[in-house]
C-alpha cells in the first residue's frame, strides 16, 4: 500500500522550535519510526512551505496512491486551492493536526480541508499521523 504524508508550511521546524506546542522530535526522525513500524507499507514523505508545491504533489500522487495524510499547517485555515486539489483527486485524504486546533485561536477552528477529507485527527500530537496510517491499513 502506497501512502503519502504531506506536511505544509513551517512543519520543517518540528523538533527545532516551540517544543512545548509541537514536541521535541523532528519529523524526519518520526517518519523513520513509522517506516520501521509499518514495514509492509510503501510510505512516502513530502514537506513544502509553498502552496503550489503541495497542490502539485496532491495531483502527482492523487490517482495512484492509496492514501494521503495531510497536515497543511496554516494553509488549513486559508486555502480553497488545496481544498479543491483534494476534491479533484481520487485518493482518499485524512487531515492531521498535531495540536488541538479547536482549543487554540478562533482563526484555527475552521479547516477548508476537513469537508473534503474522509476524516480528521487533531490534538493527539505526532501520534495522529500513526493513527491515520492505521486507518488506511484497516480500511483496505
Ligand atoms: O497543529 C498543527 O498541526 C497545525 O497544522 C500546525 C500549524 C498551525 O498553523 C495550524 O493551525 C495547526 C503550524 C505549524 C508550525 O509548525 C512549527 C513547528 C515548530 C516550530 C514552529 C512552528
Amino acid at each position: 500500500m502506497k501512502l503519502l504524508i504531506l506536511n505544509g508550511p513551517n512543519l520543517n521546524l518540528l523538533g527545532v522550535r516551540e517544543p512545548e506546542v509541537y514536541g521535541k522530535q523532528t519529523f524526519k526522525d518520526y517518519f523513520e519510526t513509522l517506516v520501521q513500524a509499518f514495514p509492509a507499507l510503501d510510505l512516502h514523505y513530502f514537506q513544502s512551505n509553498h502552496e503550489g508545491a503541495l497542490i502539485d504533489k496532491i495531483h502527482e500522487v492523487g490517482f495512484s496512491f492509496d492514501g494521503i495524510i495531510i497536515n497543511a499547517g496554516a494553509y488549513t485555515h486559508t486555502s480553497v486551492a488545496i481544498a479543491d486539489a483534494i476534491s479533484a483527486v481520487k485518493t482518499p485524504v485524512v487531515e492531521v493536526h498535531i495540536s488541538n486546533i479547536h482549543a487554540r485561536e478562533a482563526f484555527r477552528h475552521h479547516s477548508y480541508l476537513a469537508s473534503r477529507c474522509v476524516g480528521s485527527i487533531v490534538g493527539l500530537g505526532l501520534n495522529g499521523y500513526r493513527l491515520a496510517v492505521e486507518y488506511f491499513v484497516l480500511r483496505k
